[in-house]
């Protein structure tokens, strides 16, 4: 891995040439964006170049970027993040256990709100209550970021709405499709499982020490195992088209800085109550209720998804009346398929 200067530099470098479109930037213009050398500049796009990105350089005209390698780097990721953004530090690993273990790992011993954990690989991706994320190598992105907000934990699971439409937003804008969020934690795009969302907390009473929020995106799969073919999908699968990763995963980020600061301001979810529910896979469906979470559970009940409300609980109508279903107690099927 390399030092921090180095990914800031890399970074400046390719957000300068991305900015310039089709335009050669001059070295002159690089150094002074970069704030170093030529010598610097020239070194750090022959490591660029060793890592798979496609820079013209023509002399007395400068360099063009032709292209970005369809890989995870944390350079290319940084050049695409609007400034302020929460993210600050991006530790990009081959091959981890799971992206969601090593962010809370670095937590433990400090780390900062804004470190960002991707892989290329993970190879005991989870899901909630002990379950599997299916994390194919090299297709799709496995991101968690440490956060450290200074609200009560009951609020906490919030974090996890709020995730899920920075990503929903991020596939509008990146790839153009319309995914939709199954609350509270999936993402869905023509009615199967496209992404999803673990956020994990450590806490006292009233005290958050952190959290981690975790996102595992089937971009450009073009097939699952067995188990889940039936309701998992990609981005490749249901557009057509291979997603530019890095540039979802920058996306992703800069969506959730805006809505975290929002988030972290209201304390709850009011702000985000029409938009969440208008990208409701379930509204206005009937859905099964599974509480105490597994699908086999025998208390169940029917009923109407209507929305959230300002605390991020599903509103069900059912036939006892209007219910107000908090994540972490129940698990929602649609009545005629994974939706
Ligand atoms: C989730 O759990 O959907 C949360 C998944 C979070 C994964 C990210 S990847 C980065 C970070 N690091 C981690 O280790 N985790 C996070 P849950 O709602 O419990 O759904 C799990 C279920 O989804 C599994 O039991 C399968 O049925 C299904 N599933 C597993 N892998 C899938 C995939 N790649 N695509 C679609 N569905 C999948």
């Amino acid at each position: 891995m390399e030092g921090i200067t180095g990914q800031i530099m890399k970074s400046e470098i390719l957000r300068t040439l991305r900015n310039a479109g089709d335009s050669f930037v001059s070295g002159q213009t690089l150094c002074e964006k970069a704030g170093v050398t030529r010598q610097a500049v020239w070194k750090n796009i022959a490591q660029l170049k060793t890592n798979g990105f496609i820079i013209e350089s023509v002399p007395n005209k400068g360099y063009k970027l032709i292209s970005s390698p369809d890989v995870l780097y944390p350079d290319d990721i940084k050049s695409r993040l609007t400034d302020g953004s929460i993210c600050k530090k991006i530790e990009s690993l081959e091959v981890t256990d799971s992206t969601n273990i090593r962010a809370k790992q670095l937590a433990e011993f400090g780390e900062e709100e804004g470190t960002l954990i991707i892989a290329e690989q993970q190879t005991a991706g989870k899901g909630r209550r002990g379950r599997q994320w299916e994390s194919e190598p090299g297709t799709g992105i496995y991101m968690s970021l440490v956060l450290r907000p200074v609200i009560n934990p009951v609020h906490v699971p919030g974090i996890t709405l709020v995730t899920a439409l920075a990503v929903v937003k991020a596939i509008k804008e990146t790839c153009g499709a319309n995914a939709l969020i199954k609350w509270p934690n999936d993402i869905v795009l023509g009615g199967k499982k496209i992404c999803g969302i673990l956020a994990e907390m450590s806490s006292e009473m009233n005290f958050v020490n952190y959290v981690v929020t975790g996102i595992g995106i089937n971009a450009n799969n073009s097939q699952f195992p067995k188990e889940i073919e039936e309701t998992a999908t990609s981005l490749y699968l249901q557009t057509g088209k291979k997603t530019d990763r890095a540039q979802l995963a920058a996306c992703i980020i800069n969506y959730f800085g805006r809505y975290y600061s929002k988030f972290k301001e209201s304390k709850d979810l009011m702000p985000f109550i029409d938009e969440y529910t208008s990208l409701l896979a379930n509204k206005d469906r009937e859905v099964k209720i599974f509480y105490g979470m597994e699908e086999d559970s025998e208390k169940t009940e029917t009923g109407m998804a209507r929305g959230i409300n300002k605390d991020g609980a599903l509103i069900v109508d059912t036939k006892n009346g209007t219910e107000y279903i908090m994540s972490g107690e129940v698990s929602v099927r649609g009545l005629y398929g994974y939706v």
